[in-house]
């Protein structure tokens, strides 16, 4: 039975399933929902996801969601090549270097994309985000350079977990002006990785869909999409000086938060 997973060519959660797919030779079939980002999508995406995000897998009569969830479970299904790092540190530090792209890098570009594409915030509103935007990736470029140390990449040897957890995220800051330096051990640790056809193969069809955004706005301001103000992302938007981004989206109707489930 062919494995399914519902998706967005854009969503780093996405990329990072694929990615691990990808590296296990485990075949699929990618689907994007209909409707993903209206706040309404397709149904049959929606029984396999009640909180209407991608990624969502299904495996015969399994469904799951959520990326680290799928990511985990992918490896436990097909345990070779291995993904996670067989030493308990490494394993558990691998483990925290997605938790950080997931939660402190993923609003970092989101946040511009809201900018960029949505047209949330112009003039001295949208260089403020930007800059804070351009610092905070900063940050978590020091952070992740001393993980990777000299190293080839992040979980010792081979390419692993922590290693197709950062390169979305970093490849997507690079599509908005703030990747790494080239030169840098990770710019050139973010070459190493896009090498790798799991990686080129999910860049390529993220690239693809890219140059589709430049309407995107005017499905905001016609309500027919809906953002999802969820947990890290809303709090990105309120830290980072976008309190009014916000409450202007509230009041004309076109941000939303999490499903309620059921
Ligand atoms: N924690 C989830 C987050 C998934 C998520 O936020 N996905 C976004 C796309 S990047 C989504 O589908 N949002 C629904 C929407 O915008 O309507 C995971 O790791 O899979």
């Amino acid at each position: 039975m062919t494995l399914i997973v519902y998706e967005h060519p854009l969503s780093p959660y996405a990329q990072k399933v694929k990615i691990a797919l990808d590296e296990k030779g485990v075949a699929y079939e990618a689907k994007m929902p209909v409707a993903i980002g209206s706040g309404q999508p397709d149904r049959e995406f929606l029984k396999s996801n009640p909180r209407g995000e991608v990624p969502s897998l299904i495996d015969g009569d399994v469904s799951l969601f959520d990326s680290t969830i799928i990511v985990e479970y992918i490896e436990d299904k097909w345990p070779e090549p291995a993904l996670f790092p067989k030493d308990p540190v490494a394993r558990a530090m691998a483990r925290t270097i997605e938790d950080v792209m997931d939660t402190s890098f993923e609003p970092i570009n989101w946040g511009l994309g809201e900018i960029k594409w949505f047209r949330r915030a112009q003039g001295e509103r949208a260089r403020t985000l930007e800059a804070r935007a351009s610092n905070q990736a900063r940050g978590i470029y020091e952070w992740l350079a001393r993980h990777l140390g000299d190293g080839e990449w992040f979980g010792g040897e081979r390419f692993g977990l922590a290693d197709l957890s950062v390169v979305p995220y970093l490849n997507g800051a690079r599509g908005n002006g703030i990747g790494p330096d080239e030169s840098s051990k990770l710019g050139q640790w973010l070459k190493r990785a896009n090498q790798r056809p799991s990686v080129a193969k999910s860049a390529k069809a993220a690239a693809a869909v890219v140059t589709s955004m430049t309407d995107v706005h005017k499905a905001i301001e016609s309500g027919v999409f809906k953002r999802e103000y969820r947990d890290h992302r809303l709090e990105w938007m309120i830290r980072s000086g976008g309190l009014d981004v916000v409450l202007e989206g509230i009041e004309k109707g076109n941000i939303r938060f999490s499903n309620e489930l059921r």
